[in-house]
């Protein structure tokens, strides 16, 4: 479809881990797609949100964070997102109010500083300040770099997202209506299903297991004779000692991890979902650039 005066195109946020960059998402797409967390870096792959209006179509990239690499993970990290950067029509740069500026946001700003993409600073979590330290703080943004616009937000209560959304539509082409209006994401299930499974670990095991698992869905079938689906996914982790408190006592964290995965993965089916999970310890796995994408990495 193309329509004249129609507006289409592709956004990036980025921002510093915890900003609120999956919560505004979430918001506007109005389901469950980017995982949110209170423990940074959650979202490792693109995750495309398609928000269809009347006269617009905005195809949301949730990037993954950029910040300094600290090992080869994060390296491979920077790089999707700096492609991202590059290819999409508009930027958002979204900080937490609450916290101010830090050395992550210089990072980020220089990283803009070498791309034409235009770029909103978004400031999110003003729901946590007062107004008076609102000013003082986009002041030192805007010393450092040139933003299209400045739109303070909470994307946790909604205040000012349409106002954000209005100037978004501003800036970009016109386009084709890419994705039929029904379509939220273009992912497929398997990578969401893989989220839900890795978000629940993470939030039952608390910091006992970092960073360090991944989640890769083996099977999803629809079985005939019934309105079962089943899923079979495997857990990821880099050492026996991980395994062992993925699984717990007597299996009662699988178990658990199992449990809540499911009914998540339901509400997304829309049907019964018959769920098993395996755990397996692959060393030193985030070092294994081959290896990542067999885990659903993409450049
Ligand atoms: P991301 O790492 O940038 O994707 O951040 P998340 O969306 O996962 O949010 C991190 C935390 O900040 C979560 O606990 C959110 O509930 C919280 N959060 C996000 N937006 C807001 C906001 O506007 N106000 C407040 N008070 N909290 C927020
Ligand atoms: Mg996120
Ligand atoms: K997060």
């Amino acid at each position: 479809m193309n329509r004249e005066g129609y507006k289409s195109g592709f956004v990036s946020i980025i921002g510093r881990p915890n900003v609120g960059k999956s919560t505004f998402l979430n918001r506007v797409i109005g389901q469950k797609i980017a995982i949110m967390s209170d423990k940074p870096q959650t979202t490792r792959n693109k995750i495309q949100g398609v928000y269809t209006i009347d006269d617009a179509q905005i195809i949301f990239i949730d990037t993954p964070g950029i910040h300094k690499p600290k090992h080869k993970l994060g390296d491979f990290m920077m790089k999707v997102a700096q492609n991202a950067l590059k290819e999409v029509d508009l930027i958002l740069f979204m900080i937490n109010a609450e916290e101010g500026f830090g050395r992550g946001d210089a990072f980020i700003i220089e990283r803009l500083k070498e791309i034409k993409t235009p770029v909103f600073l978004v400031v999110n979590k003003i729901d946590q300040v007062h107004p008076d330290e609102l000013l003082p703080l986009i002041d030192h943004y805007k010393s450092l770099y040139s933003f299209a616009e400045i739109v303070p937000i909470s994307a946790l209560q909604g205040n000012n997202v349409e106002t954000l959304i209005e100037q978004i539509k501003k800036y970009l082409p016109e386009g084709p209506q890419y994705y039929p209006p029904d379509q939220v994401t273009d992912h497929p299930e398997r990578f969401i299903i893989a989220e839900l499974v890795r978000e629940k670990a993470l939030h039952l095991t608390r910091e006992e297991v970092p960073h360090s698992i991944a989640v890769v869905v083996d099977t999803i079938e629809r079985r005939e004779d019934s309105q079962t689906v089943y899923v079979g996914a495997t857990i990821i982790v880099e050492r026996d000692s991980q395994k062992g408190i993925i699984i717990g006592k007597q299996g009662r964290m699988l178990k658990e991890i199992g449990q809540r995965a499911r009914m998540d993965i339901e509400a997304l089916l829309g049907s019964k979902v018959f769920l098993e999970l395996w755990v397996k310890v692959q060393k030193d796995w985030r070092n294994k650039l081959s290896q990542l994408r067999d885990f659903g990495f993409r450049e």
